[in-house]
């Protein structure tokens, strides 16, 4: 341990949550050593020259109990391969979860150095996809939905349905995350057939859409072969399941994309693996990798909808999508700033997962305006079908973009008015009000939090429940 230790701009900064059977000074030393320089024992071959430049440095830890607490660690960007995020990772977030002495190890955030984020280009980004889509100016929310039933649909059925939610109000529609080049619906069919429905619905608009295809793939000779399909037949947004391809295929392939100037979606099913519960990693890492490697659109949650996470743990997410700096407090389970390098722009915050229309003054006061609203069962699910459920969605998006509330539009808009009638309304106020009391007593958490560790981290997030 080493509580003089400050670190510098160039060093990496990670926290994390660790109980183990060992106390926890141990733990710490152990769990530095294993992801830096160390072994078991002492050893005949380190030598002054690798302990001084390449070690990780505990600076502090926040002692919970005698075997669990909060650890701080500085890793020095010597340490690292700065063109290779892998090596970072099977440093860093690696051996150390196998350590026989670890009972619980959570990874709550990581710093990364504006040096190391030199190797990344970044994202195309929000304001561009703004313009493409044309709401610059009205900055409302972009607002789509995911296809649905997930699988099972014919390309003539899926294209179908994406023409009547396109022509009715929505920029977007997507495939859902497991289906790709299935036998009922060949890959190639389908985006011929909703390549075609676009432009119809284009055309009838006035307003320029997006589909955003789904090529992921075990092989990236197909992906590729997809991706310069797309781009030969004009399409400008591909959708990759990042978490399940990974990070060099997803690098890969957003690389290629950004080459034709494409739009990348990224899904992200998987992550809550590492995510939830007392041992893995907090998403909102796998977030920040994700902006570095240029993704333009990220699922992020809802704190509204059906998965998992408060108002205030979606804020922070979405911050990390838009913002370049950001603030967090142990109560967020994060960092207290964390800064992006000014050439990765911001990218496009998605909120997914069991939304309708009548969510969205909730998804405003947690994203602000600069967010895509997908809804899938809240736009097929509506009393009078697809093409109601989008108008419904683009009355909602159009109310924030005015600047008026649900109940007001919904006089105007009687598939909105169905929504809110069938769904239910979460009035804006309320989460807002979640997330004033939740700043409200941010030392008060922060100070609990760090006095009874992890679960009252977890517990927190469980209370602050916009949809009780
Ligand atoms: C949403 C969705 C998305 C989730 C993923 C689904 O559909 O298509 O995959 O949003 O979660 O299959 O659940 P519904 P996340 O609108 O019908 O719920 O965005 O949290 O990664
Ligand atoms: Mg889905």
């Amino acid at each position: 341990m080493e509580p003089k230790y400050k670190p510098g701009k160039d060093d990496f900064v990670v926290l994390l949550w660790a109980k183990g059977t060992m106390n926890i000074e141990q733990l710490a030393e152990g769990i530095a050593a294993e992801s830096s320089v160390g072994t078991f024992t002492k050893i005949k071959t380190m030598n002054e020259r690798i302990f001084k430049h390449y070690r990780a440095h505990v600076f502090e830890i926040i002692k919970t109990s005698d075997n669990s607490g909060f650890i701080k660690i500085a890793y020095p960007l010597e340490h690292f391969d700065q063109k290779n995020v892998i090596q970072f990772c099977a440093s860093v977030l690696g051996n150390i979860y196998g350590l026989l002495e670890i009972e619980e190890l959570y990874i709550m955030d990581i710093s990364f150095p504006e040096k190391y984020q030199k190797q990344f280009k970044g994202p195309i980004g929000l304001e561009a996809i703004r313009k493409y889509v044309g709401t610059e100016k009205s900055r409302r929310p972009h607002c789509g939905t995911i296809v649905k039933p997930k699988v099972g649909l014919t390309p003539t059925e899926f294209a179908d349905v994406a023409y009547k939610v396109l022509s009715n109000g929505l920029d977007l529609v997507k495939d859902d995350e497991n289906l790709v080049d299935q036998d009922f619906c060949r890959w190639r069919d389908r985006t011929d057939l909703v390549n075609k429905a676009m432009n119809r619905a284009e055309l009838e608009t006035g307003e320029k859409k997006l589909y955003c295809c789904n090529i992921s793939d075990s092989s990236i000779e197909r992906m590729e072969k997809r991706l310069d399909y797309l781009h030969s037949h004009g399409l400008k947004m591909v959708m990759l399941d990042v978490f399940v391809l990974g990070m060099p295929a997803t690098m890969h392939m957003v690389n290629l994309a950004h080459r034709y100037r494409m739009f990348t979606h990224a899904h992200r099913a998987g992550y809550a693996a590492l995510h939830r519960g007392n041992y893995g990693y907090n998403f909102g890492i796998l977030a920040k990798f994700y902006r570095m490697f240029g993704l333009d659109q990220l699922h992020v949650g809802t704190g509204v909808g059906k998965m998992d996470g408060a108002p205030h743990t979606i804020r922070r997410f979405a911050r990390l999508a838009t913002n370049n700096e950001i603030r967090a407090s142990i109560a967020e389970g994060g960092l207290e700033l964390s800064k992006f390098d000014k050439s990765i722009a911001p990218l496009m915050p998605v909120a997914s997962g069991g939304l309708h229309a009548g969510l969205t003054e909730g998804l405003f006061e947690i994203f602000g305006n600069d967010f895509t609203m997908q809804a899938g069962g809240g736009v097929h699910g509506h009393p009078r079908g697809s093409e109601a459920g989008a108008k419904a969605l683009r009355a909602a998006s159009d109310a924030i973009g005015e600047g008026i509330t649900l109940e007001e539009k919904a006089k105007s808009s009687k598939e909105l008015a169905e929504v809110l009638k069938k769904f239910g309304y979460i009035k804006g106020y309320k989460v807002k009000t979640m997330l004033n009391i939740f700043d409200e007593n941010r030392a008060l958490f922060d100070s609990t939090v760090r006095k009874q560790g992890l679960d009252a981290l977890r517990l927190f997030d469980k209370s602050f429940d916009a949809r009780e």
